[in-house]
């Protein structure tokens, strides 16, 4: 025995009570946009909102087109044609269309073509089908006649549940996080980036393992066939059907690499540190404009691009304060709501130092529909990573396309912003100079008089303190201002008079 699955699929199949005899005689008004669901009923008993609540509904005006990616892109991408299903347990009907509206851009920017959305009103996801068992009858019909070959489900399933879906559907099915990890995989560029999602899509194969048994190998259903589309790219499941001694392997190899990776760059951290060169960090909701912002203030040049996820790779930059002391900024990758906790685990050396900065600059779009749960999602990662103690400037981007009504409303609730817009440049003088005032300053008052021969003291005043006044005089630079302990004390031995 290789391996020892204590699962056992027929078992977990009758543990869902009356799935295979469920009989449902309720394919009309499944189909029906907002036909009642009879067989939840039973589980609401009291409740007459039925309509409401079951409404398998279609999100209205929803893009199913990739409007603004080239030709080329569209048809190298261009994967699969996919139905997003979700269901609603709370928030109002905008956080659920919101959710479907990110769901979409999510399975668009993976390459996949939205053929259709729906999403049902339930109390709870259903245990074995996610969507109401008589649903998945309704959602049959839908994938039948639309021609998709994978349906893509709007959060974090088990593996029973996909795999029941997948049966009963007879195409592909996906969950949320499998999507966002197809994009990072789609995205990473560093070798670094393509070892951190390779970690966090063998830990989420590895419990898939689990939940099918003795059946490792996972099938893709419908037209799509193994290796290739969503979930099929970076390690690849037809790799993975030996056992899970084989992932084990590899995620103790790709850990002792990323602890090699890791290393290098606590090196240039620490090096960093020992020359008081503050850090400042960009982080937020994924598209809010962070590399647009790093564009900005430090000419970085880095990708910018109309997608989800476009950064992964963190970047930083050393510049300097318009009184020219030297600090770095970093872009780094954007959060997203229910960020896989296989990737915060596997991307946590490249939080780590949004958590080790000494200034976050929050970005968030002001032109989104929902900031307020753009920010509350990203402060979530932040508690996560142990960031929530360092200091945090938020900076409300996209004015020039927001709703000066949600900028206000964003202005009154987070006191400590400042509002820009990368695009054209509005606010970026006012955002610097609050960076400016925000960053550590120098802990030490001094007074020197440097002889002419330690210009390289002078040089390092220039770059991590802060000067005052300076003089020339005869017997050497007469200088007074801040300066860090380090620097301070080499600077004792020059003292005036
Ligand atoms: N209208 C407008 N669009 C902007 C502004 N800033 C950025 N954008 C656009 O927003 C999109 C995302 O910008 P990015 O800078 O790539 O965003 P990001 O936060 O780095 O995104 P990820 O790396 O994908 O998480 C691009 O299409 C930008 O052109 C702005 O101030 N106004
Ligand atoms: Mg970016």
């Amino acid at each position: 025995m290789t391996n020892a699955p204590d699962f056992n699929l027929d078992d977990a199949l009758d543990a869902t009570d009356d799935w295979d005899d469920f009989e449902s005689g309720y394919a009309d008004q499944l189909v029906s946009p907002d036909g009642p669901d009879p067989e939840e009923s039973e589980l609401t008993t009291g409740e007459q909102d039925l309509a409401e609540r079951h409404a398998l509904r279609r999100v209205a005006g929803l893009r199913t087109e990739l409007e603004d990616i080239t030709e080329v892109e569209y048809r190298q991408l261009r994967l699969e044609k996919v139905i997003l299903v979700g269901v609603w347990t709370t928030g109002t009907v905008a956080d659920a269309e919101n959710s479907m509206a990110e769901l979409a851009l999510l399975a668009e920017t993976a390459g996949s073509e939205v053929l259709d959305a729906i999403y049902q009103r339930r109390q709870t996801p259903d245990p074995a089908t996610f969507i109401g068992r008589g649903k998945v009858e309704g959602l049959l019909e839908i994938v039948q006649a639309s021609g998709a070959d994978t349906v893509i489900l709007d959060g974090d399933l088990a593996p029973s549940q996909l795999r029941n879906l997948e049966d009963k559907l007879k195409v592909k099915a996906i969950d949320r996080t499998g999507l966002i990890l197809d994009i990072f995989a789609q995205h990473a560029k560093s070798k670094e980036g393509q070892a951190q999602v390779e970690l966090a899509q063998l830990n989420y194969m590895k419990q898939r393992l689990r939940g099918w048994g003795g059946n490792l190998s996972r099938q893709a259903g419908g037209r799509v066939s193994g290796g290739e589309g969503i979930g099929g790219r970076g390690p690849g499941e037809t790799k993975i059907e030996t056992d899970r001694r084989r992932i084990n392997t590899k995620i103790a190899k790709l850990r002792r690499e990323l602890k090699d990776l890791k290393s290098t760059r606590e090196t240039m951290r620490q090096e960093r540190r020992r020359h008081h060169v503050p850090s400042v960090s960009i982080a937020g909701y994924t598209n809010a404009g962070k590399s647009s912002l790093l564009n900005r203030l430090t000419d970085a040049g880095v990708l910018v691009e109309d997608s989800l996820f476009a950064t992964l790779d963190p970047t930083t930059r050393r510049t300097t304060t318009r009184d020219g002391r030297v600090f770095t900024m970093s872009d780094t990758v954007g959060f997203v709501r229910h960020l896989p906790h296989q990737l915060v685990e596997a991307f946590r050396s490249t939080l780590e130092e949004v958590a080790d900065s000494d200034l976050i600059l929050h970005v968030v779009d002001g032109s989104h529909p929902d900031p307020e749960g753009q920010l509350a999602a990203v402060r979530e990662v932040f508690a996560e990573i142990h960031a929530s103690k360092v200091p945090e400037l938020v900076v409300i981007n996209k004015a020039d396309a927001a709703d000066p009504m949600v900028i206000a409303r964003l202005l009154a609730r987070e006191p400590h912003s400042v509002v820009v817009s990368a695009k054209t440049g509005e606010g970026i003088d006012e955002a610097l100079a609050a960076i400016e005032s925000e960053l550590p300053r120098p802990s030490v008052q001094f007074e020197s008089l440097l002889p002419y021969e330690r210009g390289d003291l002078l040089n390092r005043l220039h770059q991590e303190g802060e000067i005052e006044s300076l003089e020339h005089t005869g017997d050497g630079t007469l200088v007074r201002g801040r300066a860090n302990a380090d620097l301070a004390s080499d600077l004792a031995a020059y003292p005036v008079g």
